[in-house]
């Protein structure tokens, strides 16, 4: 579906966002069999399984909305360890293997891709300077907000969004760089657009920020000098009017449930819509055959091989 005069295609974001999603899962849990040509097995799963799952839903959302209507944006991520959702979308984009030529549009790529995840000698679990357009390494969170207005700093003509953490904005760094806002907009700068991944949950409880009414919330930014907007990351046509209707100082807060798309339960425990989906929700996915059929019935959910095929270049 296109939307009328905002010259984007609803479904294509949707799709990417489902590529990503489906590679984010791939790159945490799998060593082979990454298209599921036969049914998963045991050696198909990595031997030690490190990654965080949580936020990466989140971030493919956001990353695939704000591609499809300002292509030339610079992406600043708070939460770095959501790097499986941040590499997939440099593998869709191609930006990858302009560093890394085996990361390819083809099988060898996606092969490349996930067996190099969080594995000796590749690619780390989180964001790092290896990583193509990284500016700042992170690890500690709360200095995406500052580390966006400084990139932007005497640079009009740049488009900076940058996706804050919920729990990252809990932190003193992140709360005083809303400040930045009432020095920083300025004509001689470029646009920063905040935006609050408001997904509810850190990494073992809720955050703040989730228990807080939308009133508590637009007041907090309006306080600060912003115009707020709080949209469902998970509707693409809200979060696109929201992109079309961007102010000076407009900052986006984006729901979209932890875990979002991810397996419900396990063992009667939530795991999307809650941090118990923040690393691995399935961590004994190799031993455990019960848990091996969840991760099969989660990765055939995004019916990822008909977006490969539009996708490779191997046609
Ligand atoms: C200053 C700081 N404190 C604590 C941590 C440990 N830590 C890593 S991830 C995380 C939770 C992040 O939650 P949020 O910002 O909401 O990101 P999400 O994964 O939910 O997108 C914490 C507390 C850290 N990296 N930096």
């Amino acid at each position: 579906m296109h939307i009328h005069g905002l010259g984007v295609n609803v479904r294509d974001i949707e799709k990417r966002i489902r590529f990503c999603n489906y590679l984010s899962v791939a790159q945490i849990f799998l060593q082979d069999n990454i298209l599921l040509n036969r049914p998963l097995s045991s050696s198909d799963i990595k031997p030690r399984l490190l990654g965080h799952w949580g936020s990466c839903p989140g971030i493919n959302i956001a990353y695939a909305n704000l591609k499809a209507r300002f292509p030339q944006m610079q992406f600043i991520l708070g939460p770095g360890h959501g790097f499986p959702a941040l590499q997939a979308n440099l593998f869709y984009d191609g930006d990858l293997a302009e560093y890394y030529p085996e990361a390819t549009s083809n099988l060898h790529g996606l092969e490349y891709l996930c067996k190099e995840f969080s594995w000796p000698y590749g690619f780390p679990s989180h964001a790092s300077p290896a990583t193509p357009g990284v500016i700042s390494e992170g690890g500690e969170l709360g200095y995406s907000l500052a580390t966006a207005y400084g990139a932007a700093l005497g640079r009009p003509e740049k488009f900076i969004a940058v996706l804050i953490g919920d729990g990252e904005l809990e932190t003193a760094t992140a709360v005083g760089s809303l400040n930045l806002n009432k020095l920083l907009t300025s004509k001689n700068n470029g646009h920063v657009l905040p935006i609050l991944h408001l997904n509810g949950y850190k990494i073992s409880a809720p955050t703040l920020y989730g228990r807080s009414s939308e009133r508590e919330l637009l007041n907090l930014f309006r306080g600060f000098g912003y115009d707020p907007v709080i949209i469902d990351g998970t509707n693409t046509e809200e979060f696109q009017m929201a992109l079309s209707e961007l102010k000076t100082n407009t900052f986006i807060i984006m729901k979209t449930p932890k875990g979002f798309t991810g397996p419900k339960e396990l063992d009667g425990k939530k795991l999307e819509g809650n941090c118990a989906s923040h690393q691995v929700p399935l961590p004994k996915a190799k031993s455990d055959p019960k848990q091996l059929k969840m991760l099969q019935e989660w990765l055939e959910s995004y019916n990822f091989k008909e977006l490969y095929d539009e996708f490779t270049d191997e046609r």
